[in-house]
């Protein structure tokens, strides 16, 4: 009895130990990640490559890269217009996963129509297909601007009505259909979510959101900023370390938990007004004025709250930043950035 005993505990001490070996030297993914010196791109794979290792993550883009990118782990040249181009690339560096970021934002979408729907669009359909092509996990963005005058826009619920007015927007409805077309028809591994304005430390990129991050950047230097929005225009927001979070942990989570292939994710929502009244304690001196322009059309046909419960139950969606925090943490990141580039 006593010896079964004991060769059932070796037995299963043995399996445990196979199983957790295996699990430790389960294969990282070897990511790619286009449209990489966009707004995400750089913070992305720095993220990416603290988890799954330095060479495993390449960054691509038709953008020459600067030194502190090139020092930072592998970057190449990737146009995504041109898809032998991208096979070559998914073969030669043995891709599994593929992260899309290359897109035109909405307001300078609105500027260059046929260069966004190229890049927006075109775009698409050649990462689709090599993503098909090759079995790889996609992860495509999509965003608030998915939607449109005809929304609800508070709440804004993961399933409604969406319509958008800007060429942005449909060429992001464009990608979320396509995607769950080509997984309920070929069983491709697509991933989307729809982030709100995304604010990082990095210089805005031609988004209606952006005044979120320029009104720092501007007090800090100048102590004045013009906002271009009306003061209580409310718009969904979200810091970059909570939308790599949200990124990085929907990656990962088992196909079983997925109910959508394309789900909301939001961290806060807020006005100008609002965040100004929160800057003002850090920088008591600075002032703000309001001349709204065209962005303004198309923050109005957005959402103001956006429903992300969907994502929170099917996967734990849980962001961690706040207006507080945000405004302190966006304080600090860009007086770092400030003193970085005037050295
Ligand atoms: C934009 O303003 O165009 C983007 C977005 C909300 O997708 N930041």
């Amino acid at each position: 009895m006593t010896f079964l005993r004991n060769l059932c505990q070796r037995t299963l001490a043995t399996n445990l130990r196979a199983y957790s070996v295996k699990a430790i030297i389960k294969k990282p993914p070897k990511i790619l990640i286009t449209g990489g010196l966009g707004q995400l791109g750089v913070e992305c794979a720095k993220y990416l490559r603290r988890k799954y290792g330095q060479e495993n993550v390449i960054l691509s883009d038709i953008i020459q890269p600067s030194a502190e990118v090139v020092n930072d782990g592998p970057y190449i040249f990737a146009d995504i217009l041109d898809f032998k181009g991208l096979q070559k690339i998914v073969v030669d560096h043995r891709v599994d996963w593929l992260i899309h970021f290359s897109a035109l934002l909405s307001a300078i979408g609105e500027q260059n129509v046929p260069l966004a729907v190229r890049v927006n669009i075109e775009g698409m359909h050649n990462v689709i297909e090599l993503a098909k092509q090759y079995k790889l996990r996609i992860f495509v963005p999509s965003t608030i601007g998915a939607f449109g005058p005809d929304s609800p826009r508070n709440p804004t619920p993961n399933i409604t009505v969406q319509r958008p007015r800007t060429i942005y927007g449909v060429s992001k409805v464009h990608a979320e259909l396509l995607g769950e077309y080509y997984y309920h028809k070929f069983g491709l591994d697509f991933r989307c979510l729809r982030f709100p304005g995304v604010i990082s430390s990095d210089p805005p990129g031609g988004g209606t959101t952006d005044y979120a991050i320029a009104i720092f950047h501007d007090i800090l230097r100048k102590g004045h900023y013009q906002c271009y929005l009306k003061p209580d225009t409310r718009l969904p927001m979200m810091h970059v370390k909570d939308a790599l979070q949200a990124l990085s942990n929907f990656l990962e989570a088992p196909n079983e938990l997925l109910n959508r292939r394309v789900y909301n994710v939001t961290s806060m929502s807020f006005t100008p007004e609002e965040l100004a009244e929160k800057i003002i304690k850090y920088v008591p001196e600075f002032n703000i004025t309001y001349q709204p322009d065209s962005r303004q059309d198309i923050a109005d046909s957005w959402p103001q709250v956006f429903d992300d419960s969907e994502a929170r139950r099917d996967w734990n969606w849980q962001p961690s930043v706040d207006l507080d925090n945000l405004v302190e943490l966006m304080i600090k990141e860009v007086k770092e950035k400030i003193a970085a580039n005037d050295c």
